[in-house]
């Protein structure tokens, strides 16, 4: 274990770990200038909490900073363990094979990605230095959670060097169809890696057919009913497991008054009639492009008045080091500028646009203040965005406009749903949701907060680690 800082100097003790590209603590500077630790805001460090300090947990990720090498910390009863990353292989780890290829790759293809081998030879030793760091602290017969694309090796890896643990592996993002996942020149590596997990767990069920096509036809394994018969006859399964939000929290949060408060000032300042609302992070595969020129063309052909509706739009920076990210934003720039310089007047912009993230409580005070949300990705494993709308609607009313391709279609039934890729048809649903009777908002918001409230991020871990077999308290 050459590449561990903590090589030797712990016996293995934790019952259950966790094992994520990124820790679960973001650094923080306070007033005197000293640096500090706090939790990162988020459904899986929520919903993983109570189960991690009832457990003895540990959180094996990296702490953020390329070349820097940290001890092991407890953050809140929970003990932190930093994997360090170089600078060059934060470039190829995890921008280049994580980012350029895999991510793409798995989303349809809707960018291209690039095939280096440097790229995946730092993904190998990456992957190898994450599952060295769960070897080495994971108690005899323990429980280790392995998290998303950037650590696909990991399961095989760590089955390898301690074939005592319960291994469950969750993707994401979407598990590609077999015609695109083939590209891949390393396609055998990374079925591999996975099926070292007891459990692979998916968001959709497609994707866990996806997966389970493959390992018959690209491995050979015999696959039955979700199982899969590994080389040496063990057995592993492969299933979907949708993800959700925390929906008390973010009702909660939507319905403090410092909140509604916020949501009326919003509304003040944009003074519209009707607010759209997109909030994403700024990627290619959350469908900007394609929803900003139907906004456009909505304003152009005055289907919406400009002096009447607003559509904002606020979009996290993301990637900022990766090209097609640079391009997306000034393509996004472009186009919103354009919009506003051919249809705005002196003081309003038919569309706002903010590349900001910004607190949980004001992304409440935004879900609160929009009469219709738009999320229309090309691709995406989830979404938590569109469940995080319906949670903070809690006067029951709203419209939710959501992509046939986002997981969360197969849940969030009662939304209103599009293609984005016909820009026509988006047009359409957009003006049908957002001129629906009130009695129709009610009636299909009632339904999708019925679903969000009893398929929550709470239910996702319990079902996930109760099939793994570990035995979780039910709150
Ligand atoms: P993401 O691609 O990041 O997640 P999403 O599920 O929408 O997509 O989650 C984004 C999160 O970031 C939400 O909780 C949202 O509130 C927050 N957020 C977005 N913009 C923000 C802003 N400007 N300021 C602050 N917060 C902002 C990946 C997959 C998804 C999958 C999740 C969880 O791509 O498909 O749903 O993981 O599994």
């Amino acid at each position: 274990m050459t590449n561990n800082p903590r090589s030797g100097d712990v016996a293995p003790h934790a019952s259950f770990v966790v094992v994520a590209n990124r820790l679960a603590v973001e650094r923080i500077t306070d007033d005197e200038g000293d640096l500090g630790w706090r939790t990162s805001p988020g459904g899986l460090v929520t919903a993983l909490e109570p189960i991690m300090k009832a457990k003895e947990g540990a959180w094996v990720g990296w702490h953020g900073s390329p070349d820097e090498e940290l001890e092991p910390f407890e953050h809140d009863g929970i003990e932190m363990i930093p994997v360090r990353l170089s600078e060059e292989e934060f470039a190829e780890f995890y921008e280049g094979m994580s980012n350029a290829t895999l991510w793409p790759l798995y989303h349809d293809s809707v960018a291209f990605p690039e095939y280096h081998r440097e790229w995946w030879d730092a993904y190998v030793s990456v992957n190898q230095r994450f599952a060295e760091a769960a070897a080495e602290v994971t108690e005899e017969g323990g429980t280790v959670w392995v998290q998303d694309y950037q650590l696909q090796l990991v399961p095989r890896m760590l089955r390898e060097m301690r074939p005592d643990l319960k291994i469950g592996f969750f993707l994401h993002i979407p598990f590609p169809p077999q015609e695109l996942f083939q590209q891949l020149p390393w396609r055998t590596e990374i079925l591999k890696g996975l099926t070292g997990a007891d459990i692979v767990g998916f968001q959709v069920p497609g994707g866990a057919a996806n997966f389970l096509r493959l390992i018959r036809d690209r491995l050979g394994y015999e696959t039955k009913r979700g199982e899969f018969v590994r080389d040496d006859g063990s057995r592993g399964r492969a299933a979907a497991y949708p993800i959700s939000i925390d929906a008390n929290a973010f009702q909660d949060l939507a319905n403090h008054p410092d909140t509604v408060a916020r949501a009326e000032q919003i509304r003040e300042d944009l003074d519209a009639e009707i607010m759209f609302l997109g909030v994403d992070r700024l990627d290619y595969t959350k469908g900007l492009r394609q929803r900003i020129r139907a906004f456009g063309e909505l304003f152009q052909s005055g289907q919406l008045d400009p002096e009447k509706a607003v559509f904002l739009q606020v979009a996290t920076p993301s990637r900022e080091r990766v090209d097609e990210y640079r391009r997306l934003r000034d393509d996004i720039e472009l186009l919103v500028g354009r919009i506003n310089g051919d249809m705005g007047q002196i003081g309003r912009s038919p569309i706002n646009y903010l590349h900001s993230g910004y607190p949980r409580q004001e992304m409440a005070a935004l879900y609160r203040a929009a009469d219709v949300m738009v999320v229309t990705p090309l691709r995406d494993g989830m979404n938590l965005v569109a469940k995080e709308y319906v949670a903070c609607r809690t006067s029951g009313d709203g419209a939710l406009v959501l992509s046939e391709f986002a997981g969360a279609a197969r849940e969030l039934k009662q939304a209103w749903q599009v293609n984005p890729y016909d820009i026509n048809g988006m047009k359409q649903r957009i003006l049908d949701a957002a001129s629906a009777t009130p009695t129709e908002k009610r009636r299909r918001m009632r339904a999708l907060r019925r679903q969000v409230f009893t398929h929550d991020i709470n239910n996702w871990a319990e079902s996930f680690l109760s099939d793994l077999g570990v035995e979780v308290e039910s709150k």
